[in-house]
C-alpha cells in the first residue's frame, strides 16, 4: 500500500479522537492536511459538529478553508483540546524530531497548549531511536552564523559526533527558506541523537535559536497508519 494511503488511514482513525464542540489544533504536512479535509467532509456530512480549528501553518489554513472547516485565530482560544499532527520521526517514547515542512515554531506552540497531542504518521516515521532525520532548528536571521556555530558546539557537546549544520534554502536556489514566523531554519544532520533531552536543553540556551524539532513530552498518542487499518499506540 502507498505512503498516502497509510497516511489516509491513520488520519481516518484519528477522527475518533473528535467530539462535537472541540476547538483543536491542526498540525502542518500532508498527513495533517489529509486529516483536516476528512474533519470538513465529517462537518459536512454532520458526523461531527460545532468543531472549530487553530491552524499551525498559513498553508494549513488555506486547506482548512477549502476543506470548510472553521478556523479562529491561536489568541481566542480559550482552550484546545486536541491536536492532530504528523511527524518526521517517533521513537519507542513518543519522542519526536518535526520541523520537516518548516512549521515547527506553531507547531509546537499550539501542541503545548493542548489537552492532547495525537501523532498520525505512516510506518516509515517510526525509528528506533531518533536522529536519523536530519534536526531543523529554527533560527532568528539576525546572527545566524553566530547562531549555527553555537549549535553546532550544543550538538557536540551533546555527543554528536561532527554535526552538519546547513541553512536550509529555498527550492534549488541560494535563498533562505523564511517560515511563517520571518526566522531561518538550520538543519542539523546529525546521524544519531543518543541524549535527545541532552541536545534540547542545549540548543534552549542559545539565545538566537527560536525553537527546535524535538518534540518531548508532548504527544500522548500515536497513529500508525499501515496496510490493514491503524494502530493506535497510547
Ligand atoms: C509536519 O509535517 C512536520 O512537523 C513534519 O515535518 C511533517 C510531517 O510529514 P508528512 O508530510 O509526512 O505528514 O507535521
Amino acid at each position: 500500500m502507498s505512503a498516502v494511503e497509510d497516511k489516509t488511514r491513520a488520519a481516518e482513525a484519528a477522527l475518533e479522537f473528535i467530539e462535537d464542540g472541540m476547538t483543536l489544533g491542526l498540525g502542518s504536512g500532508s498527513t495533517a492536511d489529509i486529516f483536516v479535509r476528512l474533519l470538513g467532509a465529517a462537518l459536512e456530512s454532520g458526523s461531527l459538529n460545532n468543531v472549530k480549528g487553530v491552524p499551525t501553518s498559513e498553508n494549513t489554513a488555506r486547506v482548512a478553508r477549502e476543506a470548510g472547516v472553521p478556523l479562529i485565530e491561536v489568541d481566542q482560544a480559550d482552550k484546545i483540546d486536541v491536536t492532530v499532527d504528523g511527524a518526521d520521526e517517533v521513537d519507542g517514547r513518543f519522542r519526536l524530531i518535526k520541523g520537516g515542512g518548516g512549521c515547527l515554531l506553531r507547531e509546537k506552540i499550539i501542541a503545548h497548549a493542548s489537552d492532547l497531542m495525537v501523532v498520525v504518521v505512516d510506518e516509515t516515521k517510526l525509528v528506533e531511536s531518533l536522529g536519523a532525520y536530519a534536526l531543523p532548528v529554527e533560527v532568528d536571521p539576525f546572527g545566524f552564523t553566530i547562531t549555527a556555530k553555537k549549535v553546532y558546539d550544543a550538538l557536540t557537546a551533546a555527543g554528536v559526533v561532527r554535526p552538519d549544520v546547513k541553512l536550509r534554502c529555498r527550492g534549488d536556489g541560494n535563498d533562505p527558506f523564511v517560515t511563517d514566523g520571518g526566522h531561518y531554519i538550520l538543519d542539523c544532520a546529525c546521524k544519531a541523537l543518543a541524549d535527545p533531552e541532552q541536545v534540547a536543553a542545549r540548543l534552549n540556551a542559545i539565545p538566537g535559536v527560536v525553537e527546535h524539532g524535538l518534540f518531548i513530552n508532548l504527544a500522548r498518542a500515536v497513529i500508525v497508519g499501515e496496510d490493514d487499518g491503524a494502530r493506535v499506540l497510547e
